[in-house]
């Protein structure tokens, strides 16, 4: 018999890697599904067996039958229903079809009360299948953008949406491992539970995790279909214990497993499924409100809404509002801000005494415009009523004579024309206390000349509109069937869902270097770098919405709120407990106390101010940085300015 030739490079690479590999995994299955000790004793046995046939060529016989013998011995392990499993994974589903009724035994409900421990909840529920609307997607990430976790939610007519997802069933005291899972480490469960369980405990109980909240086309009738699939995979394990394989049998591609009737083509990204949104995106299975997906995601991201909504009955609502794809019916430009109860104002030391303290309010749920109305809003209107404003009145003196020290003598009549306050920048730094350098009163100044007679909104049509009085507001509010929101309702909105941040995005001005706003760069009030794009106004929403998919809650230009304001309203209201509901602002300010530091412009004690809240262009840091959701200012009723405006608030409706 002829010698065999002695290898050459490719193949003996391929050998050697091949050889490699399996030893590695060998170890891998030891360590993981046997014990560390068993995995180092075995590399040891192999490294003898390989260094004593070094001189044969035949060392990697001893790889081969290393190997061989692990590889049995694995396949050879059981999963099992039976082993010391935690609250969480300690029910298996099962689920009976008949007819049009679905019952499921042991679905979760567990609650999460706020900062308590979980309570467990095991249900039986029946579902009425003709009843079934649609089916969601509801998409988890915990760190990576690469890796997510599919949850399919089932939405019925009548009944709360249902809700499943395979995950590996983690042992009493087992953690996670990503390495763990190529291998037998985990069993697979399939839980149907209450989506208020299932999302909850990702946004309300785990840290650092997020969740993107997406409608499918699917109809009822394929919804159904997907929903049985489920169904039988949930009896089965029940019925037969299966391992989770990160590769064979993960959560997504045990999705794509289900699927026997129209088998879901391969792609990566069912393996990277953090792109699996993306990929059902351009397979046309999402809806998608006619956006784009880089549009689509940011506005799908639900986590905010979700932590705001935690205690909320109506929380499946809640977390869809607003949300692209959803019918949810909302008037045009306006957004669903899911209400609850949250920390107003602030005790931080960075902030003015009138923000202070912080307390607890509740608000209900509410929808508010998410842009600031603008020339072109406010054109359509003034159109539509002949409506005048009130910079676009002559100054009546015995009004005006309640807003100003008793004795001060009449101003002279160019004074009291038509006009309004505008800014205009200083020729070099002044004392920033004296607010009277840069305003200045300017006849015929009014919302259609911004900076007064000569100057237009041409070419700023999508600016918010300026130069409107509070009761300017209140016609427009009304005009539009809407009203002007609360100063608590600005607040719970501006906050976004973040509790205790400094800014409407986070505790980071610029995060990742840009800008979140358009606020005053530069020096105030005499240099403008322009470092944000904006000297003056900006298109209403040219930067980055916040959570709720609101823009310029913070900047551009400062929003009137209904609200009477006093500088001690805080520290009145501090003392309500409980948690005072949807609250509307003082009704009095005659008994106001003055308020040291208050950073509204001074007026006259007890005389009518209105909150206006959010900042403006002018805001910079070295001066007022109010564009913090909890800065506020007390603001004449009747007086514009280049910087205040305002936005539209409704009530939301009843109806689901
Ligand atoms: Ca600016």
């Amino acid at each position: 018999m002829p010698t065999p030739a002695p290898l050459r490079f490719p193949a003996r690479g391929l050998l050697l890697f091949g050889g490699l590999l399996l030893a590695v995994w060998s170890f891998g299955a030891l360590w993981y599904d046997a014990a560390p000790a068993a995995a180092w004793g075995f590399a040891a046995v192999l490294a003898a067996a390989v260094w004593a046939l070094r001189r044969t060529g035949r060392s990697w016989w001893a790889v081969l039958a290393g190997g061989a013998a692990v590889l049995v011995w694995w396949l050879g392990l059981a999963p099992s229903h039976d082993r010391a499993w935690p609250a969480e994974y300690s029910r298996l589903p099962t689920a009976q079809v008949d007819g049009d009724r679905l019952t499921i035994h042991e679905l979760r409900n567990f609650d999460y009360p706020r900062g308590g421990e979980p309570v467990p909840r095991w249900e039986t529920r029946t579902y009425d299948l003709a009843g079934l609307e649609g089916m969601d997607l509801a998409v988890n990430y915990w760190g990576s953008p690469w890796i997510a976790h599919p949850i399919v939610i089932f939405r019925f007519k009548d009944a709360p949406p249902l809700a499943f997802s395979i995950e590996t069933r983690r042992e009493e005291g087992e953690a996670y491992s990503a390495l763990a899972g190529f291998f037998r480490r985990y069993e697979l469960i399939v839980l149907a539970g209450d989506e208020r369980d299932l999302l909850r405990v990702r946004t309300g109980v785990r840290t650092g995790e997020d969740i993107y909240l997406y409608s499918t086309v699917a109809t009822p009738e394929r919804a159904r279909r997907r929903l049985m699939e489920y169904v039988d995979t949930m009896n089965r394990i029940a019925a037969q214990p299966r391992w989770y394989n990160a590769v064979t049998s993960n959560c997504t591609t045990a999705i794509r497993g289900m699927r026997q009737g129209d088998p879901m083509p391969f792609d990566w990204r069912l393996l990277v499924n953090g792109r699996g949104d993306a990929m059902l995106y351009e397979r046309g299975l999402l809806r998608t409100g006619g956006l784009s997906f880089a549009e689509l995601k940011p506005r799908a991201l639900a986590t905010a809404a979700a932590r705001a909504a935690h205690d909320d009955p109506d929380f499946s609502r809640a977390i869809r509002a607003g949300r692209p794809g959803f019918d949810t019916a909302l008037p045009p430009g306006m957004v669903l801000v899911p209400g609850g109860e949250f920390t107003m104002g602030t005790d931080s030391e960075r902030s003015f005494p009138n923000e202070r303290p912080a307390h607890r309010v509740t608000v209900a749920p509410f929808l508010l415009d998410a842009k600031p109305v603008t020339n072109a809003d406010f054109a359509r209107f003034v159109e539509a009523t002949g409506y005048v404003t009130v910079a676009e009145r002559p100054v009546d003196w015995d009004e005006l004579k309640k807003q100003v020290p008793p004795g001060t003598p009449k101003p002279p009549d160019e004074l009291l024309a038509p006009g309004s306050l505008v800014f205009r920048p200083t020729a070099g730094p002044v004392d920033l206390r004296d607010m009277s350098q840069w305003w200045v009163w300017t006849p015929g100044a009014s919302w259609r000349h911004p900076e007064g007679a000569g100057s237009s909104t041409e070419g700023r049509e999508d600016h918010p509109v300026v130069q409107v009085a509070f009761e300017d507001a209140q016609a427009y509010a009304r005009w539009a069937g809407k009203r002007l929101p609360t100063e608590a309702e600005w607040e719970f909105a501006a906050r976004g869902g973040l509790p205790d941040a400094r800014y409407p995005w986070g505790d980071e001005e610029n995060p990742g270097g840009r800008f979140m706003l358009n606020r005053w760069t530069g020096d105030f009030p005499y240099r403008n770098d322009l470092a944000d794009g904006f000297a003056g106004t900006s298109p209403a929403g040219s930067f980055p919405p916040n959570a709720y998919g609101l823009y310029d809650m913070a900047g551009n230009v400062w929003n009137w709120c209904s609200d009477l304001y006093r500088a001690d309203t805080y520290a009145l209201r501090a003392g309500d407990a409980p948690a005072c509901c949807d609250p509307r602002g003082p009704l009095t300010a005659e008994d106001e106390t003055i308020v040291p530091g208050d950073p509204s412009p001074p007026g006259v004690p007890g005389a009518e101010r209105r909150v206006t809240k959010g900042g403006s262009f002018l805001c910079h840091p070295s001066y007022c940085e109010s564009y913090r959701p909890s800065a506020r200012r007390g603001t004449p009723p009747d007086t514009g300015s280049s910087h205040v405006g305002f936005r539209c608030a409704m009530d939301a409706p009843d109806a689901r």
